[in-house]
């Protein structure tokens, strides 16, 4: 008998056919407490679980009490409890290198639109105001060769690196954990404290997974380190910010724009202040969201759970040792 796991999220035919030639496939909408109540059984007698962007937590996992591998549609796992999932073994697999490009050519379009106010003046275009020659009120300011902050040197740091250093020739600052040496050899990029980081970079980019160690970790004190010329951005998760202090950071003046991919709650609420400051660009978390990269990432945490549930987890498994 093939072992059956549960899907939460919608798949292309094909990798839902490939699914089911391994297993026997229960598609639920989500794992909210009334659906997985509503399929008891199912949830019971699952071994794996695949799908994206939902909490998957002790009162969750008591409820699946054969489970051996889950797989993220996503690079991020905060919405998992990784020690509860170590204490029983259960393999979390995720997709770590396909949406690399994609979501740095999504921080370099931010990049690219807080700088030159591109959203904010297509607009104004759209809405009949651009009746004669431009002025000042129109002018954004300059990107290329204007010094770019990383701070979270990963993947997707080093491709954000390579775009700013060869495309828009700008010096690169990066903070991380370790040093990269791929990024200095390669991007030229130097390697510094958070605090040196905030005071010289033009533009600060944040792509950092959440953590307890990442939580708030940019501040009212850390906004007030930053040039009134710097621009935020921010595409890894939404609560590594105290968004109160950059609301209040962008209405005072203390730094000049922000762009946003992610937010502390999402979907962003609509009277959020975020959203009628003319010196923001929120997007609805679309850092991966191109059909080819996200087909790819949903090909991949396919595969990943084929692997899984047979024992082979040498590549994109978060947690290998727990597992043994
Ligand atoms: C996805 C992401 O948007 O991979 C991640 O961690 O944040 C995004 O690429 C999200 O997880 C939905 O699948």
């Amino acid at each position: 008998m093939k072992p059956s796991v549960i899907l939460y999220k919608a798949l292309p035919d094909n990798l839902y056919q490939k699914l089911e030639e391994h297993f026997a496939v229960i598609q639920v909408a989500n794992l909210k407490p009334e659906t997985v109540e509503q399929h008891a059984e199912a949830f019971a007698n699952a071994q794996g679980l695949l799908g994206s962007s939902e909490t998957v937590d002790t009162a969750l996992l008591e409820k699946m009490p054969k489970l051996r591998a889950t797989s993220t549609i996503s690079v991020g796992y905060d919405n998992f409890d990784v020690d509860a999932l170590n204490a029983r073994k259960i393999a979390l697999m995720h997709t770590p290198t396909v949406l690399t490009e994609t979501v740095a050519d999504t921080m370099m379009a931010l990049v690219l639109s807080s700088a030159r106010r591109i959203v904010e003046v297509a607009e104004r275009v759209k809405a009949g105001e651009w009746t004669k020659g431009i002025g000042p009120d129109w002018f954004g300011i300059d990107v290329h060769h204007k010094t770019l902050g990383i701070v979270g040197m990963g993947r997707i740091g080093l491709a954000l690196a390579q775009r700013a250093h060869f495309g828009f020739g700008m010096p690169v600052l990066y903070n991380a954990r370790r040093h990269h040496p791929e990024a200095e050899e390669r991007f030229n990029a130097r390697y510094c404290d958070l605090d040196t980081l905030l005071q010289e970079a033009d533009f600060v980019c944040l792509v950092l997974p959440l953590t307890d160690e990442t939580h708030h970790l940019i501040g009212a004190e850390q906004f007030a380190k930053m040039k009134n010329s710097a621009v935020f951005i921010n595409a890894g998760r939404g609560p590594v910010v105290d968004e109160q202090a950059l609301i209040e950071a962008l209405k005072t003046g203390q730094i000049h724009a922000a762009g946003l991919d992610v937010f502390e709650q999402e979907p962003l609420d609509k009277d959020s202040p975020l959203l009628s400051l003319p010196n923001v660009v929120a997007l609805p978390h679309i850092g991966s969201a191109t059909h080819e990269t996200r087909y790819n990432m949903a090909a991949c945490a396919v595969d990943n759970l084929i692997d899984a549930l047979n024992g082979k987890v040498d590549k994109n498994c978060v947690n290998p040792q727990a597992i043994g």
